[in-house]
């Protein structure tokens, strides 16, 4: 059976952003891989979070997963801190991972931002960790936006290295997954950036957890242009960036109603923005509103979310064990 590793941060809650381009594919896969889907906490502290506020968008992503319909009967929704093996597994990679692969990380500059001095190690670390959550399953695919590519072919390197280096063949040389037509979900405020969870402005996001109004109000106060929605899909990057906010709003509509931009241009080409926002909004909250809802039923009822994170912690445990045992004989560490 194929195996499949990915990871999302409790940094906040979901947004539309992380619900398009990751989750909702997430839940497509199911059908013909085996899953594993880890809310990644030990990557959500490379950057400040509050603690307590932590442990409650850990909780509230594992209710967001079980509420978008990941079948944990046959996958694991695992929260990464409490299988201590990733943390273990990371500080090998760390060690076989070359301090000049880590310089070319894009995701690393983006993050750290110009005062890179200030930026936790932990951050700089964080594709070395990632390395550790995906081999530690032996995990053949990865799904990622191209955003991640660069990670995922970090941990080929990683486990290139480590088979050389060790003379084993020990760990696969993993797969991206490249999404078909990956969405790029834009902030509302501005088009150029990507829709965050950590962003500073909550009206340049939707979040899972917003009500019909919320988003008919974020929606309505989205940013936009002074001329009339565009009758074709941009025909070049030029033109894409030259009305960047009208794309996206395009994007979004066309990946909630699982259609082209094409069709959208089609559809609503030449019409105002107010009346284009309508017909987003309404189509926003039907796709969301049933999620948001079980999201919120399962949220006020932790015990049930606990015992599943639980479950699935111990069911990685059993998986990380031997690998990582077998990993620790390989390197040389002794066992007495
Ligand atoms: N705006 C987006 N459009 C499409 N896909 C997105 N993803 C995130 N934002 C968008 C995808 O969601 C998955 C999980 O992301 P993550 O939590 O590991 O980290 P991130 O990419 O840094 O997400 P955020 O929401 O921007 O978090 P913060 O604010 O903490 O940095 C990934 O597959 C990602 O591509």
């Amino acid at each position: 059976m194929k195996r499949i590793f990915s990871g999302i941060q409790p940094s906040g809650g979901f947004t539309l952003g992380n619900y398009l381009g990751a989750v909702k594919n997430w839940v497509a896969l199911q059908k013909d891989y085996e899953c594993i889907y880890c809310i990644v906490d030990l990557h959500a502290i490379t950057q400040w979070q509050d603690p307590q506020e932590l442990r409650a968008n850990s909780r509230l992503g594992a209710a967001t997963l079980m509420a978008v319909g990941i079948d944990t009967r046959k996958h694991i929704i695992l929260l990464q801190s409490l299988v201590p093996h990733h943390a273990q597994l990371a500080w090998v990679f760390n060690c076989v991972a070359r301090v000049g692969w880590m310089n070319r990380m894009t995701q690393f500059k983006d993050k750290a931002g110009k005062d890179r001095e200030s930026a936790s190690l932990g951050l700089y670390a964080y594709p070395s960790l990632m390395a550790a959550d995906i081999l530690l399953y032996k995990a053949t695919h990865v799904p990622v936006g191209e955003d991640q590519k660069q990670h995922v072919e970090l941990t080929r390197d990683i486990a290139q290295k480590f088979n050389h280096d060790y003379k084993v063949d020990f760990f696969p040389l993993t797969e991206p997954l490249i999404y078909g037509e990956a969405t790029r979900v834009m902030s509302l405020r501005d088009g150029t950036k990507k829709m965050s969870k950590s962003d500073a402005s909550d009206y340049s996001r939707i979040n899972l957890t917003d009500d019909a109004d919320t988003i008919a109000d974020k929606i309505k106060k989205a940013k936009t242009d002074p001329h009339p929605l565009p009758d074709a899909p941009p025909a070049s990057d030029k033109a894409r960036a030259a009305r960047p906010e009208a794309y996206n709003l395009m994007g979004i509509y066309a990946a909630l109603a699982e259609t082209t931009i094409d069709a959208v241009a089609k559809e609503h080409g030449g019409k105002q923005f107010s009346a284009f926002k309508n017909a987003l909004t309404e189509l926003t909250v039907a796709k969301l509103g049933p999620v948001t809802a079980e999201m919120r039923r399962l949220n006020a009822d932790p015990g049930a979310v606990d015992a599943v994170l639980r479950e699935g912690a111990e069911r990685c445990r059993t998986m990380a064990e031997p690998v990582l045992e077998e990993v620790y004989r390989i390197v040389g560490f002794l066992k007495p």
